[in-house]
């Protein structure tokens, strides 16, 4: 079949399915583009030619940001459980570069996305091109280099007959449970244009299988000896249990062996919040009942977590002595941390094996009545933080107890960075396993609506009506990447953004201020003429207007009781986004996790602040614990 490169993969991608437990999936969703010179008349071109010759085949948007559209296609693939991603066009230099930060974060987050990013002459005639950097030092360097690292998988097209190891050797990556990230297939713009006879078969309907490896029955009996030696286990669900799909299987196994389950920011939804054995979130971002049991623990089971660094609150989380970690993993890499006991297995069937090998044991009964006890106390907790009353400018907890309540159970909220995903971790009642979408593994600021228009895309195409992508972003966030709510209202999008305006960084703010750096640089201010610093007035940023200037419908609230109401106004409104603008008081922080994170402090400074937070830094990191010991 005689097809140039870019027709050859435009008709390739919409004939890959995904399986899992019998069920077929399209791989690809559609294409995601932003066309100039390398893409437009390569795969542009072939693109055109689809939407026209064989409409539906693979979708065309356009987005309004190279990185964005590559955080929207992460998004889409986490809210399916990464069964179905999108492709990702760019066009040459900038247009390429700009997707680095999504390959990161999708690769990060290990969420499949097919990254094309058009690249310099494979002949070199005319070169140096239009955006081509050349490195002096060898003419086959080119910017897209820079994904090999933030890439599980990088291939470049030189010649046409290299395309579908190219291709085969993309799909295997993306479908695979452990390696899954961004895969990126960097093409030359004259390959793309260039014509070649391919086999027929590679354009074969192509099933890809996405694994659920077995637990070794080794390794499931060291694993079952672990925890049949325990006395106040505590078990933390990651995002592994979520994509697996494994959160009744969960369930199954907290209730009949009575371990409380403690979630990671990915792995929240693991259990709904009122499951009489969620003890709610873990880590420097913790709840205090998780946080306490996780102090005492003598064993810990992780379960589809890749233990960060707010997991564990830099290793001082887990403060019992001698204890010991089970890892059950799709991925050895994590399964080997903490030098605990690895289960290299998917989590839906290793939690099924693990469960009827323990069957009979339980933890003692007083271990469950303390989960419930610690659990209830943060519930109280959670329930003060949303009506704080908090005047004249309402807190962000409260603005998130009415985001909680004024939502459906089956909504999905959506955030990335800021004060928000800390405070959402602690505070979010999360209902439905796939209701709480905040990406904490780059917790990259601009990934809200990009990732907000994903949700709502994959949403629109599973058919689920009684579900809306809800965005809480701050306004830091929304003024690094607003741009896709165009997208979204080109695309009719049903999105929900609540906007929570706090001029600045409140995030960071908190933080500087803790390690001694007195809020320096995170406020929106004007230079003030006296100080020269920017500390004047707060700046005239009216972030609703933007919006609106986008084609948005927004609606502006003033105080807690009218963001309820405006919230309600926005949740009839449908056909496109809606965005609901509320300020509120930075300077509120959510309840303690008494908990810890490690962010270094200047060793020397001229400056009391920093030398006071030197000595608070000093004395926290004395409870850091290498957990390197294999006898726990
Ligand atoms: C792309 C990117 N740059 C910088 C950071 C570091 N950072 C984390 S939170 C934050 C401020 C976020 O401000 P805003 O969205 O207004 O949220 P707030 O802290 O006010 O809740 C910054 C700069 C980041 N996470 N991502
Ligand atoms: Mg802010």
């Amino acid at each position: 079949m005689r097809l140039t490169v870019g027709q050859a993969v435009v008709r390739f991608l919409p004939a890959q399915r995904s399986e899992r437990d019998g069920v077929t999936h399209p791989l690809f969703a559609g294409c995601f583009g932003i066309f100039g010179h390398g893409n437009v008349a390569g795969v542009g071109q072939a693109l055109l030619e689809a939407e026209l010759l064989s409409p539906g085949a693979l979708p065309y948007v356009t987005a309004r940001n190279e990185q964005g559209m590559v955080h929207a296609a992460a998004a889409y693939a986490r809210h399916r459980n990464r069964l179905t991603t999108w492709a990702c066009t760019a066009s040459i230099g900038p247009g390429s570069s700009n997707m680095l930060t999504g390959a990161a974060l999708a690769t990060v987050n290990r969420l499949p996305v097919l990254l094309l990013p058009s690249d310099v002459f494979a002949t070199r005639v005319s070169g140096p091109v239009l955006q081509e950097l050349e490195s002096p030092a060898g003419q086959d360097v080119t910017v897209n280099d820079a994904f090999r690292p933030l890439s599980r998988f990088f291939d470049r097209v030189w010649r046409p007959e290299q395309l579908p190891a190219a291709l085969l050797g993309a799909m295997r990556v993306l479908t695979d449970p452990a390696e899954t990230g961004a895969a990126t297939i960097a093409l030359p713009q004259d390959v793309q244009a260039q014509a070649y006879d391919w086999p027929e078969e590679l354009f074969a309907e192509r099933v890809w299988h996405v694994a659920r490896p077995v637990p070794e029955p080794a390794a499931l009996a060291r694993a079952v000896e672990v925890i049949r030696s325990a006395r106040q286990p505590l078990l933390v669900a990651g995002g592994g249990v979520i994509y697996s799909e494994a959160t009744a299987t969960l369930r199954a196994f907290a209730e009949a062996t009575g371990i409380p389950v403690a979630e990671t920011q990915a792995g929240k939804g693991s259990l709904p919040y009122d499951h009489p054995l969620s003890v709610g979130a873990v880590g420097s971002t913790g709840s205090t009942a998780a946080n306490r049991l996780a102090a005492d623990a003598d064993v810990v089971i992780g379960v589809g977590t890749r233990w960060s660094d707010f997991t564990t609150a830099s290793r001082t989380a887990f403060a019992a002595d001698g204890v010991r970690f089970v890892n059950v993993n799709v991925a050895a890499v994590d399964g080997a941390k903490q030098a605990g006991t690895a289960v290299v297995a998917d989590a839906k069937v290793a939690l099924d094996a693990l469960t009827a090998a323990l069957a009979g044991w339980q933890v003692p009964p007083a271990h469950r009545e303390q989960a419930g006890r610690v659990a209830a106390e943060w519930d109280a907790t959670v329930q003060r933080a949303y009506e704080l009353g908090h005047g004249p400018l309402p807190a962000q907890s409260e603005v998130i107890g009415a985001v909680n309540a004024g939502t459906g159970p089956r909504d999905v909220l959506i955030c990335a960075a800021g004060s928000m995903p800390g405070d959402l971790h602690k505070l979010w009642r999360t209902r439905d396993p796939k209701g709480y979408h905040v990406e904490y593994g780059y917790s990259c600021m601009g990934y809200e609506i990009a990732g907000g228009l994903g949700v709502a895309l994959a949403i629109r195409d599973a058919g689920e009506t009684d579900r809306r992508a809800v965005v809480m972003v701050g306004d830091g966030s929304y003024l690094m990447m607003a741009q896709e709510l165009v997208t979204a209202v080109q695309e009719g999008a049903d999105l929900l953004v609540v906007l929570v305006q706090n001029h600045g960084f409140a995030s960071i703010g908190e933080l500087s201020e803790s390690l001694g750096s007195q809020r320096f640089g995170t406020r929106y201010r004007f230079r003030a003429a006296g100080t020269g610093r920017l500390d004047g007035d707060v700046l005239p940023v009216d972030l609703g207007a933007n919006a609106e200037s986008l084609g948005v419908r927004v609606l502006r609230a003033s105080g807690i009781e009218d963001f309820r109401a405006k919230l309600a106004q926005a949740r009839a409104h449908t056909g496109g986004p809606v965005l609901v603008h509320v300020e509120t008081d930075p300077l509120v922080p959510a309840p303690s996790s008494e908990s810890w994170w490690d962010v270094p402090v200047a060793e020397v400074s001229r400056l009391e602040s920093t030398t006071q937070a030197r000595k608070s830094y000093e004395a926290a990191k004395a409870a850091q614990r290498p957990y390197l010991d294999p006898r726990g």
